[in-house]
């Protein structure tokens, strides 16, 4: 398993990622001896891609997956909004990604853009099918360009729709989103697996890539996740991904990076 991190490429709203320079960032990260970084994007469009190539490749660094998040915490766009219009703007954006993703091979990550969920029960049905048909379509669109997405079960105080792994395997199923993978937050997982370690083996198969954040949402070390046994799990499951440290720059954004790599290295 190789280390990655997360971070912005540009200021955001979302707090669990760095908006430092990202420049500067890659550079500490090769010195450090990452082997790929996850970037947090809010609009492809304003991305140098040129520009990015070189960096990455003069810091020897893989991008392992494009975060797209931050279209919604910054912007409000959203695959499940209510106004057909912002839900138009938001697939338009993740096709985007979905381009800027096929020149890096990376995957790209459904998050926080998916939405969440109000209303009565007959308006949120209607919703979730609404969001399901626009998840086929990204899905296919990304397949013709050989990219992978991921769904991340996210925290039920982020969104109502796809808390845990089992309810985002079944939706990739009842939905045959063939290809979409899973995304494993341990902070997430903290709050809403009865069972992480049971989580991880059970539908390891599908996972492709994993976020790692302690269960205060600092660096791994902070809190209270056991992360040798959680590290014991996903070995046993054979994955061959990335880890990717996601969570809040603290106490500064260097030295939460820092903290990641010596602590990763230990278990
Ligand atoms: C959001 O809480 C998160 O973990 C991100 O990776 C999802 O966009
Ligand atoms: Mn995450």
């Amino acid at each position: 398993m190789r280390l990655s991190f997360a971070i912005s490429l540009s200021p955001t709203k979302f707090s669990a990622i760095s908006s430092d320079n990202w420049k500067k960032s890659l550079t500490l990260m090769k010195k450090l001896g990452f082997a790929g970084v996850e970037l947090g994007i809010r609009d492809p469009l304003a991305v140098d891609s040129t520009d990015l190539q070189l960096t990455l490749r003069k810091n020897d660094l893989q991008l392992v997956a494009i975060g797209t998040g931050q279209a919604y915490v910054d912007e409000g766009l959203s695959l499940s909004d209510p106004n057909p219009g912002i839900r138009k703007k938001a697939v338009s954006r993740m096709k985007k990604q979905v381009d800027l993703a096929a020149q890096f091979k990376c995957y790209v990550i459904i998050g926080l853009i998916r939405g969440t969920l109000a209303g009565a029960a007959a308006e949120r049905k209607r919703r979730i099918n609404s969001l399901a048909g626009k998840m086929q379509e990204l899905s296919a669109y990304a397949k013709r360009k050989k990219v992978k997405l991921l769904i991340e079960p996210l925290n039920r105080y982020e969104t109502n729709i796809m808390n845990t792994a089992a309810e985002t395997v079944a939706f990739i199923k009842r939905h045959k989103l063939d290809n979409c993978y899973l995304l494993l937050d341990t902070f997430h997982m903290n709050i809403e697996e009865k069972d992480l370690f049971k989580t991880v083996s059970l539908f390891g198969s599908r996972v492709g890539h994993i976020h790692i954040a302690d269960s205060n949402r600092l660096y791994p070390g902070a809190g209270h996740l056991d992360f040798i046994k959680i590290m014991k799990a996903i070995k046993k499951t054979g994955y061959k991904g990335y880890l990717s440290g996601e969570y809040q720059p603290l106490p500064d954004a260097q030295t939460a990076m820092k903290k990641y790599i010596n602590y990763m290295r230990g278990v």
